[in-house]
């Protein structure tokens, strides 16, 4: 332990100064049966070192200064914790006592009074001697203990320190991870209350923005490879991109060696404070591994002077720093020692005496090597981050004692009394009083420093680890992040000029699946964290319009989704346009059957008088080509978007039109079945008659002349065919029968039209991706009897020309009659399943199809014969013709 007092005349002060000087403890053997000594310490840290030598600056400074302090001295006793609990708490009791030999609650020796402890390194340390000391109200002031724990000051109420509290570390690396929109983190903390605290505190922050925890490990605080090696395990195979680690460098460096052996490239490091600028970790060839890291440093600062001071040690000062020069020449100061190794060196070598045993022995330094020459850690002040801290600390201290010491009379803060306390003499917890409301600007930097409830501000910088063209690395300050300001610009980070890891110029990505794009939606994986999902396209009809949505949403009504389910758009709106080709084919067609059926009519009405036009009504025959005319026009309203009117006219125009047809149809076939009936009668009477006859006649054959008898069965024949009678009669009917049958559907369809008309509506429930514009019926009893009716007439005209197939006249009227029915019926069943398993436009062209089909049928069977005669041969156009031929096995 290092310990000096400066000017004897004045009145002095100890400040005690804590240091992890060392890595670790030596390993003490378990012997029991002998006195146990106090361990050893091994591993000497040369960046805490310098930290060391800073409180010695410091207070050398302050000595010198007539400011501050001007009429006492401050002397200081630093103790080695050796980054372990043990031995800070064995310091701290022997520094509270003044005994080697640690006595607790026991102080002795006349020595000046002691100030406070400054340190005492790692969290950890601090909280174990931050207990003790707080037992005895003393003041303790942290340099580097940054743990939040530390912040109680119910359960640590003289503890203070000049490094900011690390929730706002924490809230830093939170923010830094949510700035870049990574959602997939590991995270390795030391196995520490530093480590613990600060990955818990940073866990919380980004689990609650989303963030999910690929995998958390724990760095062991004594050395095991196992463990070491399986966090390189764990690492390699995750596949997060980003790691943060809460570990001091010491920790920390065992796992990076070991990560340089595996060459785990490729990820990026989020360094906390206590590794960001560590020599320890900046190992040569460690670019690859660690090149892009991003860390916080705590503020930094220039110390005029420090250099000089750190090289100007005389190694003889005292053991520590013999120990140092010995490390750092790796050599050794002491003639006896020096002898002592060669020898041994020798022996294990073979025997043979070197030049070392007779002479200077080998590896004994003088004592005058140069620092200046060493690239060492120690002497290097670039990044006076820690150290500044000690600075500070070991100032604040100084100002809290000045403040004491220049108390006046009556004027000092304690017992009620307005007492002053006596800086010779003085109890730590009046120290404590003065230390907390302590506030001073820093030499050289002019930062003021004070402690609020025992921190300071949080004030850090973002450092970037940059590798240099010769594969070094250096330290860029990126940005800057202030505990204190507005929560918006809290962090300033310049996102340009941040070097990745492998030289990219883009932030890495860190997630575990990535954004479900518009249009899919979130599956969760079961037992897997929420970050990890998988993409879910939506059903058809549903959309999801957002990155990342939880849910697809259904389209309403008119709508539907997109080919990319990210958008509702509106249906399809789907009807039997006049301009397209299927549309323009039926109107074309339509019309054809319209001119060819008035073609007809011309025909007829050129012929009018003619006996083939005059047979069977003409009249009838005008109103059945006139109600085809109908039905092929109205096939054309049955295009186009259905509108009102249209849908009234077509369904209403079909069916009248049919009724029409069919009725003009059933009148002629009545006067057909009525005349076959006739026909047959006379032809049986005429039979019964020939039979008499032939039998007369036979008996007249036997007696002669047979021609006569055959003449007269002949124009007997004929007469009863064209019975005028029979025709009179049958015409008056067949127009009255046809009307009627007009007439009751005319009737049936005005009340439907009235009541319940037909009416355009939009079908959105066929077909999910097209809106049907078609015609609702409006009542389907309605159109169900309309066409029942017509059904019903038709079969009529059907079983009427049936019946009277038979009658052969010489255009054989009732055949093509016959045959009409059955062609149309033929059309009207073959519709019902292809209307059926149609939808939408081409239901409509279905339909068009059938009227189209059937009144052709209709034209072609009944009418095409006719003209036939009418225009090719004219001259069978006879009333002659017109009569029954005699049937062959009749004649
Ligand atoms: N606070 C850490 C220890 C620590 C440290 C360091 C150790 C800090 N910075 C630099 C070595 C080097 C920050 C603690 O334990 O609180």
């Amino acid at each position: 332990n290092l310990s000096g007092y400066k000017n004897v005349e004045k009145k002095q002060v100890v400040i005690g100064g804590m240091f992890p000087v060392h890595k670790r403890i030596a390993s003490s053997d378990a012997n029991t049966s002998r006195v146990p000594v106090s361990s050893g310490c091994d591993g000497f840290n040369f960046r805490t070192f310098r930290w060391t030598q800073t409180m010695l600056f410091a207070i050398y400074e302050i000595n010198k200064r007539t400011d501050l302090l001007p009429n006492t001295d401050l002397g200081y006793v630093i103790y080695d914790s050796c980054f372990t609990i043990s031995k800070a708490v064995e310091g701290t009791l022997t520094y509270l006592t003044g005994q080697d030999e640690a006595v607790p609650n026991y102080r002795c020796g006349t020595g000046a009074p002691l100030a406070a402890l400054v340190g005492s390194g790692g969290s950890d340390l601090s909280i174990a001697t931050a207990r003790i000391l707080g037992l005895y109200h003393f003041p303790q002031v942290g340099y580097s203990s940054s743990c939040s724990a530390l912040e109680s000051k119910f359960q640590f109420p003289t503890f203070l320190r000049t490094i900011p509290n690390d929730k706002h570390q924490s809230t830093a690396m939170a923010q830094l991870v949510l700035h870049f929109g990574w959602t997939w983190v590991g995270t390795i903390a030391a196995d520490d209350d530093y480590g613990k605290y600060g990955i818990k505190d940073f866990k919380e922050q980004v689990e609650e923005a989303g963030v999910c925890i690929a995998f958390s490990e724990t760095l062991p605080k004594v050395s095991s490879p196992e463990d070491i090696r399986r966090i390189v395990q764990t690492i390699v195979e995750a596949t997060t991109k980003i790691i943060v680690v809460f570990s001091s460098d010491v920790d920390l460096s065992p796992l990076i060696t070991e990560l340089l052996n595996h060459n785990v490239t490729n990820r990026t490091w989020i360094a906390s404070e206590a590794w960001v600028t560590s020599a320890l970790i900046n190992q040569p060839g460690v670019s690859s591994v660690l090149g892009g890291t991003l860390g916080f440093g705590i503020k930094r600062a220039n110390i005029p002077g420090l250099q000089r001071h750190l090289l100007d040690l005389d190694p003889y000062d005292d053991q520590l720093t013999e120990e140092f020069w010995e490390s750092v020449f790796n050599c050794t100061l002491s003639y006896r020692k020096a002898v002592r190794q060669a020898k041994q060196t020798v022996k294990e070598v073979n025997g043979t005496l070197s030049r070392a045993v007779r002479g200077v022995p080998d590896g004994l330094c003088t004592g005058r090597e140069s620092l200046a020459q060493l690239n060492n850690t120690y002497s290097d002040v670039s990044q006076l981050r820690i150290t500044y801290s000690v600075y500070k600390a070991v100032y604040a201290v100084a100002h809290a004692l000045h403040n004491l010491e220049h108390c006046e009379a009556g004027q000092g803060p304690f017992n009620g009394k307005n007492d002053c306390a006596d800086i010779t003499n003085f109890e730590p917890w009046q120290l404590m009083y003065y230390l907390k409301n302590v506030r001073f600007n820093v030499p050289h930097t002019d930062e003021e420093v004070y402690f609020d409830n025992g921190d300071v501000e949080a004030f850090y910088d973002i450092i970037n680890w940059k590798v240099d063209s010769n594969g070094g690395i250096s330290y860029i300050t990126v940005g800057q992040y202030n505990g204190s300001a507005a929560l918006e610009d809290r962090m300033i980070i310049m996102n340009d000029s941040i070097v990745w890891n492998n030289d990219v110029l883009e932030p890495p990505r860190s997630v575990c699946s990535e954004n479900c794009q518009p249009g899919t939606r979130k599956g969760i994986r079961q037992g897997e964290p929420v970050c990890c999902f998988d993409c879910i396209p939506c059903a058809d009809g549903e959309i999801s319009n957002t990155t990342n949505a939880r849910e697809c949403v259904l389209c309403s009504g008119d709508d539907w989704s997109n080919e990319a389910h990210d958008a509702c758009v509106p249906k399809i709106i789907e009807f039997l346009a006049f301009g397209e080709p299927l549309g323009i084919t039926l109107i074309v067609i339509s019309a054809f059957g319209a001119l060819v059926t008035i073609a007809v009519g011309v025909v007829f009405v050129l012929n009018i008088g003619t006996p083939l036009v005059k047979a069977n009504d003409a009249t009838l025959s005008f109103s059945l080509l006139f109600s085809l005319v109908v039905t092929f026009l109205c096939s054309i309203v049955f295009l186009g978007e259905p509108q009102h009117w249209s849908c009234m006219t077509s369904q209403v125009g079909l069916a009248l039109g049919f009724a029409v047809c069919l009725s003009s149809i059933m009148g002629k076939a009545a006067v057909l079945m009525l005349r076959a009936q006739a026909l047959k009668a006379a032809r049986a009477k005429h039979k019964a008659a020939a039979k008499a006859a032939k039998a007369a006649a036979e008996a007249a054959a036997n007696s002669g002349n047979p021609d006569v008898i055959a003449t007269n069965t002949i124009n007997n024949d004929a007469n009863a065919f064209a019975n005028p009678e029979v025709d009179v009669l049958t015409c008056a009917h067949q127009r009255a029968i046809a009307t009627t049958a007009t007439l009751i559907q005319a009737i049936a369809c005005t009340v439907w039209l009235i009541t319940l008309p037909p009416h355009p509506v939009k079908n959105t429930s066929a077909q999910n991706i097209k809106i049907i514009l078609e015609c609702d019926e409006g009542s389907v009893v309605f159109i169900c009897c309309i066409f029942a009716y017509d059904i019903l007439l038709a079969l009529l005209a059907f079983v009427f020309a049936f019946i009277a197939r038979k009658l052969e006249d010489h255009f054989s009227e009732a055949k093509c009659v016959t045959f009409g029915m059955l062609v149309f019926f033929i059309v009207w069943i073959s519709f019902v399943p292809a209307y059926l398993s149609t939808r939408g436009k081409f239901m409509v062209a279905v339909q068009i199809f059938a009227i189209l089909a059937s009144s052709f049928g209709l034209l072609t069977c009944i009418f095409l014969p006719k003209c036939y005669v009418l225009l090719v041969k004219p001259e069978r156009n006879t009333e002659e013709m017109m009569r029954p031929r005699a049937k062959p096995r009749d004649g």
